[in-house]
């Protein structure tokens, strides 16, 4: 984190928000570099308004939540009763940790003051006086900068003790994970927030909104999301909501990884392209002489789509009326809705992009390994499952695959999912369900094979 960190130049495609001043040269994380670039600008237009029309604002911009569920922001913000006489909380979740998604870490290294001000905006209008932002405890530069950042913006009025003279005070605290995935799941991160070991809750009843952290309603929004905030405020939530499609405003971070030219994160508006532009147009294409064989959409845990397949979407017909029609991987439009039409999600976007040359046995192991590592051990199908998924990945991998193994494996994820406390007995079955689903054949020739899989290097 300490070399310089230089954005390339954005794709035509391209639409730069969130990270419109990480991408100048020469801006740093100071509130002076901040300042001079038109920072907390939207605080002070905001801290004259009404905290009903805020929420009402975040609500007409269509802002999904950027963490991986997508649930609407302005919807979650209205669970909270502003004048219930209980202390309101806001949490943002910094603890990024999705295999696939590096988008955060990069607000929280070079622009915390973006979020620090959409977090005062957020916190104004759900009338919320103490905010704790979770950082994950492999980001300890992430977590010294935003620290610094707080320290700066309540030396100069932004944070702390009646902010611009308005009367409202609210703080800001950092708190550092543990290096657990679970904690990125909400009620995890309250339970450790709370200081106890961090076994998600059980919602409902308990959502965060009713019920959160020390029992207090409390939001739970994802860095990105956050941020989002002052831009609606800055632009008005009609234009803000105009660069995505209708049911998914704005912008959406894609981190894309895996066999292409140009991997990274690129900005660009919800809904602006299909997974084939994204791949061939803005990521430079796969490498010389290779096919592309799958790609997982957003984050290890949405469903992984299989690049020879045809895909039935949703398109408006020569009456206006919206109608099925086929269309092969590459055409499926990169926005909530139409990923979820075809069975998987966006999700955090974190899209990894397989060729031709991947073992699809390899890349569901690597999968494996992860969830089994992370599995928090409160719910037995999800603590024992995970494992077994990965013994027997791992033993087909190293040729000792057996031809019961797919059939296995379906039925150790077809028990998991939906019988465990948190949305992780999901996302550790679906890779699962879903590599079995789309590539039966190399399952079964793995298992009868008798001869290891190769690990790529
Ligand atoms: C009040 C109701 N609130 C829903 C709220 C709820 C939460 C949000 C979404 O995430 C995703 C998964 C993976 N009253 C409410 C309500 N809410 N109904 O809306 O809730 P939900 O339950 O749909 O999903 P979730 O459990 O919050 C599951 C993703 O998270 N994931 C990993 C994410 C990793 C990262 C990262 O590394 N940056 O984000 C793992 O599962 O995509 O879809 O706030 O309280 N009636």
């Amino acid at each position: 984190t300490d070399k310089p960190f230089v954005m390339p130049a954005p794709h035509p495609k391209e639409r730069r928000v969130i990270f419109e001043n990480i991408s100048k040269e020469g801006y740093d994380a100071s509130i002076d570099t901040y300042l001079a670039h038109g920072g907390y600008e939207s605080l002070k237009k905001a801290i004259t308004m009404q905290p009903s029309a805020i929420i009402d604002q975040v609500k007409a911009s269509n802002l999904r939540g950027r963490g991986g569920a997508g649930f609407p922001c302005g919807t979650k913000w209205s669970f909270i009763k502003y004048d219930d006489g209980k202390p309101h909380y806001i949490v943002v979740n910094g603890d990024e940790s999705e295999p696939g998604t590096f988008k955060d870490r990069y607000i929280l290294h070079f622009d915390p003051h973006q979020l620090i001000e959409g977090l005062v905006i957020s916190a104004f209008a759900t009338n919320t006086r103490l905010c704790y932002i979770y950082i994950r405890c492999e980001f300890p530069e992430a977590a010294r900068i935003v620290w610094n950042a707080i320290k700066e913006a309540r030396a100069r009025g932004f944070v702390g003790q009646n902010i611009l003279g308005s009367g409202f005070d609210c703080d800001i605290y950092v708190h550092q994970g543990a290096a657990a995935y679970i904690c990125g799941e909400e009620t995890s991160l309250l339970e450790s927030l709370e200081g106890k070991r961090p076994y998600p809750r059980i919602k409902p009843p308990y959502f965060p909104a009713v019920l959160g952290l020390y029992m207090k309603p409390t939001i739970v929004n994802n860095v990105e999301t956050i941020c989002h905030v002052k831009h609606i405020i800055r632009m008005g939530p009609e234009e803000y909501a105009k660069m995505g499609t209708p049911g998914d405003g704005g912008t959406r971070t894609m981190c894309v990884s895996g066999d292409v030219m140009k991997p990274g994160f690129y900005e660009l508006p919800a809904g602006a392209v299909t997974l084939g532009e994204l791949i061939f147009d803005i990521c430079g294409g796969l490498k010389p002489g290779r096919k592309l064989k799958a790609v997982i959409p957003g984050g290890s845990s949405a469903k992984v789509m299989r690049a020879d397949e045809v895909y039935k979407i949703k398109v408006k017909g020569a009456d206006g009326q919206m109608v099925d029609k086929e269309v092969p991987m590459l055409d499926v439009v990169m926005d909530a809705a139409s990923l979820a039409s075809v069975g998987t999600m966006v999700g955090s976007g974190g899209v990894m992009v397989m060729d031709d040359s991947r073992d699809m046995v390899w890349a569901l192991n690597n999968l494996n390994q992860f969830y089994a590592h992370e599995s928090c051990g409160q719910c037995t199908p999800c603590r024992e499952g995970s494992l077994w998924m990965k013994k027997i990945t791992t033993r087909m991998m190293d040729g000792g695959g057996r031809a019961a193994d797919p059939a296995e494996l379906k039925s150790v994820a077809d028990n998991i999912a939906g019988r465990t406390v948190c949305a992780f007995g999901e996302a550790c079955s679906w890779p699962t369900q879903s590599f079995l689903a789309k590539f039966p054949e190399e399952f079964d020739k793995v298992a009868t094979s008798g001869t290891p899989v190769p690990v790529p290097h």
